[in-house]
């Protein structure tokens, strides 16, 4: 059989470099399925549940090995359902190179079945480079600048393959005007910035006497750089939701996480501090970060257009974290007086207590949070951690404690519910030799992941370490958005959108062959974990929670204070026991009013 263009597509994949994709088949893309048959296993196909999910494991796939992520569609609905996950990687800056089949070009513009113009659709989220084949010649430069750019941009592309393009037999561009002759190979290049802006950046640093950090995922593959110059200049550092594996949170200058599920020490760091470094960090809320005029800020970032967005910055360096760290390091004075320092490292002392009384406060039946400082101390070596967006994404930023040599990621820039199953399963096809544990909210569940669990009874057997564990915080709510309702529109919960119906998910896990756990008493969470960390297959974990402990931001806004009186006098049917949960959770303050600062 002669070399057909989804042969030759597949080929020109693996010579890239790529070992691993992640879809769902259709008539619109057979040709490459059939092409990844034939390959004998060259590049490994990961079959989903919903494509998605697909885009999501690519996504995270990216984030857990630094290399492309692909996923693969077919034309129409397949297609469309891709978006949402590569939202998750355009928004996290990941390389993701999307493939989706496409009608034959003899229907094409006939308003055929399954027909979408997905040159249209992807346009915005691909926007670097989407392209859709007319011609056998054309597929070679459409692979090598789709992968180029996904890499050297970090952004997402995508390839539109007409499914009867995929059959003609290949041939190479022929030596003609208006073809091209395209090649392979990407390497990372060192960004470093000019010397005199390096020199700029050290004086505003070593003239501060209150320096603070953030940093995030940007900074992941410079930890040590980070630790030396925070060292040098007495900084504490706060750490932006992606970049939590930056640094260990046993070192007592790292505030934890930053924002509305940020930490008190990280916003007391920011309104505080006299100076702001910012590294590789996108992180949103302004609000968090130093008033205008109250900060000198120094940005390091490698994408120019991430620069001096959320705080004007005096100093913006285009740059590679650890280089551009390593580089600035010589120039950087220490600080005489550590008394900066141990101010930081007493807020974030006392702060861990607070976290541990809140942990401990009873709740019905359990106090989320409880889950996750339980499992803290538990945490496996070289885990992968993960989170759904939900209330769980609080308790995951800020009472789990990481380590060295953790790796830790969510849908970050997109806050997408779903996200957590499909990364838990990418971080195992990248490192199968790695424990994996995600949090999920119970909507997130129901929604879509609950669906990816069987992706995980058809694959974990081949996985070197068995453990990777979901843990689903059943509160019957879907409680981030109850809290949201109460506390930023001052709307008392509307049951009719947030109510969600219980189900048994552990025993959802153990029909499909996996082990379910199930946990409704405050004493079970200690030897729930315990038995989900030695059991020998993947592990549902299911603790009945409490959704009426609020996921509280550091600090609560006098607005917000009010919003939430209001809530409860509208007569919230929960009304009463949110008071005495509130009451637990020291929200005296809040109800008193207390000024924002
Ligand atoms: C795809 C998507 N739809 C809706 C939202 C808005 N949203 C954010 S958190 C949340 C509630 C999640 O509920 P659940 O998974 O049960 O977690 P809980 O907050 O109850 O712990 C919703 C609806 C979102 N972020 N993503
Ligand atoms: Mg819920």
């Amino acid at each position: 059989m002669a070399k057909t263009v989804s042969d030759y597509f597949v080929e020109r994949l693996h010579a890239w470099g790529v070992r691993v994709m992640f879809g769902y088949p259709g008539d619109g893309i057979n040709g490459v399925f059939g092409a990844l048959n034939r390959s004998g296993g060259k590049i490994r196909f990961i079959q989903t549940r919903h494509e998605e999910m697909a885009a999501f494991m690519a996504s995270a796939y990216a984030k857990f090995t630094g290399e492309l992520g692909v996923c693969i569609a077919t034309s129409g609905p397949g297609a469309a359902h891709l978006v949402t996950g590569l939202y998750d990687a355009r928004l996290d800056h990941m390389p993701v190179l999307a493939i989706a089949g496409q009608q034959a070009r003899t229907a094409m513009g006939g308003h055929y079945q399954q027909e979408v113009d997905l040159a249209s659709l992807f346009k915005d989220v691909a926007g670097a480079f989407v392209q859709q084949a007319s011609s056998a010649a054309q597929v070679r430069h459409l692979v090598d600048r789709a992968i180029r750019t996904a890499l050297g941009e970090r952004r997402v592309t995508a390839i539109i393959l007409p499914n009867d393009l995929q059959e003609m037999s290949y041939e190479e561009p022929p030596r003609a005007h208006g073809t091209l002759h395209s090649g392979i190979g990407f390497t990372r290049p060192r960004t470093v910035p000019y010397e005199a802006e390096l020199r700029r950046a050290a004086e505003v640093l070593n003239s501060g006497k209150k320096i603070a950090m953030l940093v995030g995922a940007g900074a992941l593959e410079a930890t040590d750089e980070v630790i030396a110059v925070a060292d040098r200049l007495g900084a504490g550092a706060a750490k932006a939701l992606l970049g939590k594996a930056v640094l260990p949170d046993d070192l007592p200058w790292v505030t934890g996480s930053i924002g509305l599920l940020g930490t008190e020490p990280s916003y007391k760091l920011m309104m505080e501090c006299d100076t702001l470094l910012m590294v590789g960090s996108g992180f949103p809320y302004s609000e968090f970060l130093p008033k205008e005029g109250q900060a000198r800020g120094v940005q390091i970032d490698l994408a120019p257009d991430m620069l001096s967005l959320r705080y004007p910055m005096e100093v913006n360096l285009v740059g590679d974290a650890a280089e551009t760290l390593r580089e600035l390091l010589p120039l950087l004075e220490p600080k005489a007086d550590g008394a900066w320092r141990r101010q930081i490292a007493a807020n974030v002392e006392k702060w861990w207590q607070t976290l541990a009384a809140r942990a401990m406060q009873p709740a019905q039946p359990i106090n989320p949070q409880r889950i996750a400082w339980e499992l803290s101390p538990r945490l496996p070596d070289q885990v992968i951690l993960t989170s759904d967006s939900g209330s769980c994404a609080n308790w995951w930023a800020r009472d789990l404690k990481v380590k060295r040599g953790m790796m830790a990621s969510l849908s970050g820039g997109l806050a997408s519910m779903g996200a957590a199953v499909p990364y838990a399963i990418a971080a195992k096809f990248a490192h199968p030799d790695r424990p994996v544990i995600a949090l999920v909210g119970d909507g997130a569940m129901q929604m879509n992941n609950m669906a990816e669990l069987i992706t995980v009874a058809k694959y974990w057997r081949e996985w070197a370490d068995p453990r990777w564990i979901v843990c689903v915080l059943n509160n019957c709510d879907l409680n981030q958005v109850t809290w949201e309702q109460r506390v930023m529109n001052g709307d008392p919960k509307y049951d009719a959108s947030q109510q969600i119906p219980d189900v048994p998910y552990h025993r959802f896990a153990e029909l499909i062959g996996l082990e379910g756990i199930f946990v409704d008493r405050p004493e079970g969470l200690a030897p729930a974990w315990e038995r989900a960390l030695t059991a020998g297959r993947p592990v549902v974990l299911e603790v009945k929670t409490d959704p009426e402990v609020p996921p509280l931001p550091p600090h609560i806004t006098f607005e917000q204070a009010v919003h939430f009186s209001e809530a409860l006098l509208k007569v919230d049917p929960h009304e009463k026991r949110v008071i005495a949960g509130t009451a637990r959770q020291r929200l005296a303050s809040l109800l008193t009013g207390r000024k924002s600062e």
